[in-house]
């Protein structure tokens, strides 16, 4: 059983303007706790008192998810993550060449010490604390130091090994570019030396690739994956919570593992606290996910949604819906006809298509027709047009 890592209040909170307060985090939390997310990465401690305490509050919420901090590979960093009473706990260090002689000026076999230092110390503090050591930009680093840094911080006590994209290079297309490659290689060379950490994958999304690398690892045997919520984070962002759970369950993990109806709740959150629009086309979430609109389209699923649905909207506790506008047919005006309650007025076939006409003239403002709002009015006006057109046959 695959776990999932959310980063929402870490990683998301780096999209920049993004910033939670310490009760929207507590909230957030515990939405992503009711769907049944792992392990709550909530962040640095040593970035923000405010975040600090934040994370205190969450790890002492009685959540069922294990609560992390987040830590740059520093002693005093460490300390202040476990001044928070967290379950578990994220160190970082890159193992690339180039940061190594361009950022850090030290060789690999320093930064493999400071590494083993580090997470020592966290594991003498708080034997029981899960330890993540994440091989910043491991996808950049040449594979003798990703195995190197990752054996000896398994045996300093890491409990699990994180592979990031930092910069979304992986791409499952390129063998030795893929983070299968980095994962399968990563568990066969630590079996050899009898180290059996979890493998976690934290996938970026520069080139859009970031679901398809977390589900390329996933296939590979990662044992947990880093999601946010609408893929926030830094720069392009990384993997999205429901695209990941979606895709997962499509893979073969049960869909007993999530509470998928909480998502749009926790969306809608997200998206009215960080300011970020939730696009109407986002997948899954988005407000035209399972909406139809263009006439074949909507005469199709007329007959059965799944002539134009692959995803049940009910696995998500919604249904579907249909769009009005220039695109539209006949069947789209019955339908939302029926659905504002004028049924009644559907045997007339002049009337709905003089319907379909005014909705054609209307959509070319540009913006949605609101069904429930607009639709009511629309009717009214059309109906009174053929009673006076009858009226005036009849004189
Ligand atoms: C960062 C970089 C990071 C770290 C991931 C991790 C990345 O923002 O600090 O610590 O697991 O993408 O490498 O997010
Ligand atoms: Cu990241």
């Amino acid at each position: 059983m695959v776990k999932i890592l959310d980063s929402t209040l870490r990683e998301g909170e780096q999209t920049p303007g993004v910033y939670f307060s310490p009760d929207k985090k507590l909230r957030i939390a515990q939405m992503l706790d009711q769907i049944g997310v792992n392990i709550i990465e909530v962040g640095n401690p040593a970035v923000d008192q405010e975040i600090a305490l934040a994370i205190k509050q969450i790890a002492d919420a009685g959540l069922k998810a294990k609560i992390g901090a987040h830590s740059l590979c520093r002693i005093d960093n460490v300390q202040k993550a476990l001044d928070c009473d967290v379950d578990f706990l994220g160190v970082f260090f890159s193992v690339s060449q180039k940061r190594l002689e361009t950022d850090y000026h030290i060789c690999l076999n320093q930064a493999i010490d400071k590494i083993v230092e580090v997470i020592s110390y966290a594991k003498l503090q708080q034997p029981n604390l899960l330890i993540r050591y994440t091989l910043e930009d491991a996808l950049r680093s040449p594979l003798e130091n990703v195995i190197d840094a990752a054996s000896a911080a398994v045996k300093a006590g890491a409990d699990i090994i994180s592979i990031a994209d930092t910069t979304g290079y992986a791409t499952p297309f390129y063998p030795y570019r893929s983070i299968s490659f980095y994962v399968q290689t990563l568990k066969t060379e630590l079996e050899n030396c009898n180290l059996y950490p979890q493998i976690e994958v934290h996938c970026h999304n520069d080139q859009g690739l970031a679901l398809a690398n977390a589900l390329d690892a996933y296939r590979a045997g990662a044992d947990i994956i880093d999601v946010a919520v609408m893929g926030l984070g830094e720069r392009a962002g990384i993997v999205d919570l429901a695209e990941l759970m979606i895709n997962l369950i499509d893979m073969g993990e049960s869909k007993q593992l999530w509470q998928l109806n909480y998502l749009s709740d926790l969306y809608n959150f997200v998206s009215e606290h960080s300011h970020i629009p939730i696009a109407p086309h986002h997948p899954i979430i988005g407000k035209n996910a399972f909406t139809h609109y263009a006439g074949v389209h909507v005469k199709a699923i007329s007959k059965d949604e799944r002539l134009y649905q692959s995803l049940n909207p009910e696995i998500l506790g919604c249904k579907s819906s249909v769009a009005l506008g220039m695109q539209s047919g006949y069947t789209a005006i019955e339908i939302a006809m029926k659905n504002i309650g004028r049924g009644d007025l559907v045997q007339d076939q002049n009337l709905v298509n003089l319907i379909l006409q005014e909705v054609k003239k209307i959509s070319k403002r540009g913006t949605q027709i609101d069904i429930e709002k607009e639709l009511p009015s629309i009717v009214e006006r059309c109906y009174m047009e053929r009673q006076e057109a009858k009226g005036k046959r009849q004189e």
